[in-house]
């Protein structure tokens, strides 16, 4: 289904509406439309499966965390045989996986692209909740299930006179379609996080000249493309649910082990060697978490990774100014960036390194941008400037839930859910992977989730009821993720993980940091007190309450 049929879409009756034809979203939709049997519907503004994969199509774009595990494994056939041909899938890989997996399951004709909701009013008498889209569309449904994505209300703020500009400026995680030929042109990149890193490694030498704008450096250690590993495909091939159930109970899932081991209880020697076996074996995570225990939570032992990262910029990077204006003063510990050569694109004649903290972005022109004073003559300015990370998409969507209660009051002092699945207030209206989720890689995770929500609609279906969270459960959930977070290096060094990347956002905790294998444990101990936390009650018992 897609925007032609808007008009057979107003008045539209569910039983469960899917908001977003990402990874989750479209398992989602599986579950509820081919395993429950349910009347369900998938909605998402693009106009293909996807999700984050359909937005970023920027040049380099890629999964920068072991394809192995950016995948489904529902579908065992799929999990087995789906010959990733990278170690990294590229953006046009993932997408043909997602869409293979659509059309294999015939998601596609259950999804409403071009389809925009942007309102969500739970009806307390009717037990369902009012669908609004964007052309003011009318849909009901008895749950509404939100895989928005962590990553994707995209951030890319205004500069003054923008609109005098004569070239192109580009969104990194708004690409054109037609993908615009950038041979020859003066290109600007502002932005060094996970996508500006890509793009810069891509485009260096492929462009005529490239300015990288550069606010904050980062630490970046090699990603080691190549061919998919042997080795795991045979592992996979064998023994798919092992494999799964190995990864799931990893602490992040990102396909290898953490390290238990402290940095600072082995020798000097032993932690270079350490650190150069995992640089030059590349991944970003497994050199933060896969090298030492403590590399996140200890100044100390962060040091050890520092020192070690900044010997490889000043190594690789001839000229020594540019080689100090590219070294971090902060903790490693970000969400870890990695890619191939990132350092040595600076050794080139064509690419420029402004740091625009000391020399700020004034304000475009109709050439260019001033740089502290100076103007930057350019053809093309591409924004990598980040996303509203986590709850972004959620408040995107006008929500009020039970006694008129707005998603966005709230959660005004940042967000708050029970296990990243649902919030106090809004019934039926289930998360995949929201705030206070694990602090995992994602796929697995989303499909780990759907199947236990799944068996709360079941459980509610059974007594033709509604989900509900106990507030105070919520809250103790919160309270053990804030805990969770304070103490680590995460919390005190300004990312999108904290919040601290979109002015005036609350700076927070969003994240369960025990892991997956303890969430797992959690989430069953859980469900063994009968869905402690959850409150299931038949609809009539929950009438009352009137939205204003
Ligand atoms: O965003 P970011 P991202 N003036 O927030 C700069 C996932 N991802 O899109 O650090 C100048 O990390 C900002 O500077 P500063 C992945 O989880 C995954 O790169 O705030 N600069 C920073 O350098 C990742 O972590 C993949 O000082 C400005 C950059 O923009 C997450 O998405 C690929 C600015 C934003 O970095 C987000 O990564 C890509 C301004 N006004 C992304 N405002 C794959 O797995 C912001 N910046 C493939």
């Amino acid at each position: 289904m897609n925007d032609s049929n808007s008009a057979a879409l107003d008045g539209l009756q569910l039983d469960v509406a899917v908001i977003g034809a990402g990874v989750g979203g479209l398992y989602a939709l599986h579950v509820m439309k081919n395993e429950l049997g349910m009347k369900a519907q998938g909605f998402d503004e693009a106009d293909d499966v996807g999700g984050t994969w359909y937005w970023n199509r920027y040049p380099g774009c890629r999964v920068d965390t072991e394809s192995t595990v950016y995948t489904y494994s529902f579908d065992l056939d799929m999990f087995q045989n789906w010959n990733w041909s990278e170690r990294y899938a590229k953006q046009e890989e993932v997408q043909g996986y997602l869409s293979a997996v659509a059309d294999k399951h015939d998601l596609k004709s259950a999804i409403n692209f071009g389809t925009r909701i942007e309102k969500a009013d739970w009806l307390e008498d009717e037990g369902r909740w009012l669908l609004t889209t964007k052309n003011g569309e009318r849909i009901t449904a008895r749950y509404v299930i939100e895989s928005v994505g962590l990553l994707s209300s995209t951030y890319a703020p205004e500069f003054p006179d923008q609109d005098k500009f004569k070239g192109d400026v580009l969104v990194s995680s708004k690409w054109p379609k037609d993908d615009p030929d950038l041979s020859d042109k003066r290109v600007a990149v502002i932005g060094t996080g996970s996508t500006g890193i890509q793009i810069i490694t891509e485009l260096a030498g492929k462009v005529g000249h490239l300015h990288v704008l550069q606010r904050t450096p980062q630490w970046v250690v090699p990603l080691g493309i190549g061919p998919f590993p042997q080795k795991t495909r045979e592992r996979i091939k064998k023994d798919p649910k092992g494999f799964r159930d190995w990864a799931l109970d990893t602490g992040t899932v990102f396909g290898f082990q953490e390290s238990t081991t402290s940095a600072l209880e082995v020798s000097e020697e032993e932690r270079q060697r350490i650190y150069e076996a995992a640089w030059q074996k590349g991944n970003g995570f497994e050199f933060l978490l896969g090298t030492f225990s403590d590399l996140t939570v200890t100044p100390e032992a962060n040091k050890t990774a520092t020192d070690f990262i900044k010997s490889k910029i000043d190594s690789i990077v001839k000229d020594p100014e540019t080689a100090k204006k590219l070294t971090p003063t902060d903790y490693y510990a970000k969400r870890p960036l990695a890619a191939d050569n990132y350092y040595e694109v600076y050794n080139r004649d064509d690419v420029s390194l402004h740091d625009v903290k000391t020399n700020k972005i004034e304000r475009f022109t109709e050439k260019g941008l001033i740089i502290g004073g100076e103007e930057v003559e350019l053809d093309v300015v591409i924004m990598a400037t980040g996303f509203d990370a986590m709850t972004g998409n959620y408040l995107k969507i006008d929500t009020t839930g039970r006694d008129g209660k707005k998603l966005r009051d709230a959660w005004s002092d940042g967000p708050h859910t029970y296990a990243g699945l649902a919030v106090s207030g809004f019934p039926n209206l289930l998360m995949v992977f929201g705030p206070f989720s694990p602090f995992t890689s994602q796929p697995l995770v989303h499909e780990w989730q759907v199947d236990y929500f799944t068996d709360l609609v079941k459980k509610a279906e059974e007594v033709g009821g509604v989900i509900d969270v106990d507030e105070e459960a919520q809250e103790n959930w919160v309270k053990i993720c804030q805990e969770g977070m304070a103490g680590t290096l995460f919390e005190v060094t300004d990312s999108w993980i904290n919040g601290a990347n979109i002015p005036g956002k609350p700076r927070t905790s969003m994240w369960y940091m025990g892991g997956m294998s303890s969430y797992m444990v959690e989430m069953n101990k859980i469900r063994d007190e009968d869905y402690r936390g959850f409150k299931i009650s038949p609809i009539e018992e929950t009438r009352g309450s009137k939205i204003a």
